[in-house]
């Protein structure tokens, strides 16, 4: 299996660049952010719990996406592959993964991190909010929120994967298509 966290701060290009990997690869996509919001356009008890953080640019408790990933595991059992796309965001949420992948015989195969400036990032969210109706991407002091938790919480996750030799630092900035294409010759290098 081709497993693939797809990482990077909020703006980074992570949904953007999952539908590529989807194309080239074969893969299941997984997206925490997507999930979620589809428990908030469906008014379930956790999607209405989760708004009230996401409106802030807050991460939403470890339990609730760690059970939504475990029923997509699920759901998706002759998968290739997965693409992990905004999670794990926390150490905890990185642990459980493997314990999870583990029990299906897998493992994760690589991070695939997305460096892009700050700056950028802001102005890359302010751009999507126009069109998008994400309460979090309306103003620069929530996105400001959201990169300090990234930069407080989910940034230590690179000393994770690094640890075990699965960090691939990809540069984020350019066109979309430069992009993917530096993403595809890293992946190809390990498929
Ligand atoms: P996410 O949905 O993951 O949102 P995101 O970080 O903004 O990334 P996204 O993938 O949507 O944007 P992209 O960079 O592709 O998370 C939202 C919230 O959900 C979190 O703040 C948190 O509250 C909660 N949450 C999700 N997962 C969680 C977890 N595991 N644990 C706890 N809480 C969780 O693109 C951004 C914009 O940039 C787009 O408009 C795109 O068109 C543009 N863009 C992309 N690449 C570009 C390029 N090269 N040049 C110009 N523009 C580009």
């Amino acid at each position: 299996m081709l497993n693939i966290v797809l990482f990077g701060p909020p703006g980074a290009g992570k949904g953007t660049q999952a539908k590529f990997l989807i194309k080239n690869f074969g893969l299941i996509h997984i997206s925490t952010g997507d999930l979620l919001r589809n428990e908030i356009s469906q008014k379930t008890e956790p999607g209405i719990k989760a708004k009230v953080l996401m409106d802030k640019g807050d991460l939403v408790p470890d339990e609730v996406v760690e059970g939504m990933i475990k029923n997509q595991l699920t759901a998706h059992s002759d998968a290739k592959g997965f693409i992990f796309d905004g999670f794990p965001r926390t150490v905890a949420q990185a642990k459980v993964l493997d314990e999870l992948l583990k029990g299906i015989n897998s493992a994760i195969t690589a991070m695939v991190a997305l460096e892009v400036k700050k700056q950028e990032l802001i102005i890359r969210l302010l751009n999507r909010g126009k069109s998008s109706g994400r309460a979090d991407d309306q103003n620069e002091s929530t996105i400001e929120n959201r990169i300090a938790v990234y930069n407080k919480k989910t940034a230590p996750l690179k000393d994770y994967y690094d640890a075990q030799k699965k960090y691939y630092g990809i540069y984020g900035m350019g066109t979309i298509e430069e992009i993917s294409g530096r993403i595809n010759d890293t992946l190809k290098k390990l498929v």
